[in-house]
């Protein structure tokens, strides 16, 4: 069963605290990672809080295929025309530090490989 949390990503949604929104529709937002690790760093997160991707379920197939495909429309209204990373850190040693599932693109540099 998926496990639901309260996060600052939740208080994000409600705009009880400021984010950088870049994109939002009913299902999903994207805003702009606080400590950007790259010229563009947004975050795409679900409205509804999945805290991580290993708690998503089979009924969750619909919303996870729309954060990929609003992950990339993000992308494309960013300018990243020469290409960008998705990442999806999950659990501890994934290195997951805000429990509401969040796709990161990263892009607007060339990108090394691989990760630590
Ligand atoms: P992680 O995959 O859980 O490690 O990523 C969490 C990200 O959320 C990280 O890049 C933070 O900089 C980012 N973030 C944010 O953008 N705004 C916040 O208020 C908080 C974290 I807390």
């Amino acid at each position: 069963m998926s496990e639901t949390t309260e996060t600052i990503f939740s208080k994000i949604i409600r705009r009880e605290i400021p984010a950088e929104i870049v994109y939002e529709d009913n299902l999903a937002l994207a805003f702009k990672d606080v400590h950007p690790q790259a010229p563009v760093h947004i975050l795409v997160i679900p409205k509804q809080p999945i805290a991580k991707l290993s708690d998503a379920e089979s009924n969750d197939h619909a919303l996870m295929g729309h954060l990929l495909l609003t992950a990339k429309r993000v992308a494309d209204q960013a300018g990243l025309t020469k290409g960008y990373r998705l990442v999806i850190n999950t659990g501890v040693d994934g290195g997951q530090t805000v429990d509401h599932l969040h796709l990161h693109i990263l892009g607007g540099r060339s990108l090394t490989w691989p990760p630590g």
